[in-house]
């Protein structure tokens, strides 16, 4: 008998055919089968989901029999950790594969602000190039990146923007043993003392909208902000309105506040560069997820402890 495992959201095929050879998936992104799903609860012991998505107290207290969530991510702010702790429920991530990619992405989305590549490619496109009027880029060489999180994500962009010739400061909640780089006193300070900010917080009740518009002011008319992290770390009403009205220089967004139902005056809003949350989302690192996912549902039917359990 293979055990019954909730499937939250879609993962890679070469994966999902490896959880349907292991295990009787039942997929609650699947209308049909979520319709039907009832008489199996009582027998799910695992649930794999995305780390957007999380699991929902409801669906947590629909599984009497739960005892790990595989998150095929890092981010745990959909998942009530300490109602899953009390109830004896595990919370895996893939800690660790997905550092590089993530921080990757913030690195394209700094330069396509920056340089304007977004809309240069629109401007091609449109035939506008015989017409000229381009506007000037900024050069990230000799500007100052704060980094405001510096857990590995930030770590791997700060090494990435050091590339480019930036110089790294930071704001981190609790202490950080293992930097060179300076370490500023507030998120404001930080954002004060930034041309780029780099948003890389984990999302929790107490970083709610971290980003406020006293931040966005401190950032400056001249800089410019990347939220590679969660939408709900920013304000997002301050973020508009400080894009709009020149109160901060541009931004490049990788998540949102609804995803992926996000606020409309995003389209609108200038010098933006807006992505369908992908910071993982490269056929590598995917890969790297859904091993990990497949290797800490092993480890908890094999009455081991998952490797990357986190609460
Ligand atoms: C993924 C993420 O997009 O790691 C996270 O928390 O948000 C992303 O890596 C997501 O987990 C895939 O569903």
């Amino acid at each position: 008998m293979k055990p019954d495992i909730l499937l939250v959201e879609p993962m890679m095929q070469a994966i999902e055919d490896q959880l349907d050879a292991i295990y009787t998936v039942h997929r609650l992104y699947n209308e049909a089968e979520k319709q039907t799903l009832e008489a199996a609860l009582p027998t799910i012991r695992a649930v794999a989901t995305g780390g957007g998505t999380g699991l929902s107290n409801e669906w947590i207290e629909k599984l009497p029999n739960l005892g790990v969530i595989a998150v095929n991510g890092v981010g745990t702010d959909r998942i009530d950790l300490k109602l899953a702790r009390a109830r004896n429920i595990d919370v895996a991530t893939t800690l660790g594969v997905l550092t590089d990619d993530v921080a990757d992405t913030g690195i394209a989305l700094m330069l396509a602000l920056l340089r304007h590549i977004a809309v240069g490619d629109a401007y091609v496109r449109a035939g506008q190039w015989p017409k000229g009027g381009f506007p000037l880029g900024i050069s990230p060489k000799g500007k100052r990146l704060g980094i405001l999180g510096l857990g590995q994500i930030g770590k791997a962009f700060g090494r990435k923007a050091e590339a480019f010739g930036m110089s790294v400061r930071y704001w981190n909640r609790s202490p950080v043993t293992d930097s060179d780089w300076q370490a500023c006193a507030s998120p404001a300070e930080l954002a004060e003392d930034s041309d780029v900010l780099c948003v890389v917080i984990a999302a929790t009740a107490e970083t709610r909208n971290i980003v406020d518009a006293e931040m966005l002011k401190a950032l400056g008319p001249k800089g410019y902000l990347i939220n590679i992290a969660r939408g709900t770390v920013v304000d997002e009403d301050a973020l508009l309105t400080a894009l709009n009205n020149g109160g901060i220089a541009g931004a490049g967004l990788d998540v949102f506040v609804n995803e992926p139902n996000i606020r409309e005056e995003f389209f609108t809003a200038p010098n933006t560069v807006l992505m369908p949350h992908v910071g993982s989302a490269t056929l590598e690192t995917r890969m790297a997820m859904g091993d990990l996912v497949l290797k800490n549902l092993a480890a908890h039917f094999a009455g081991e402890k998952p490797l990357t359990t986190i609460n």
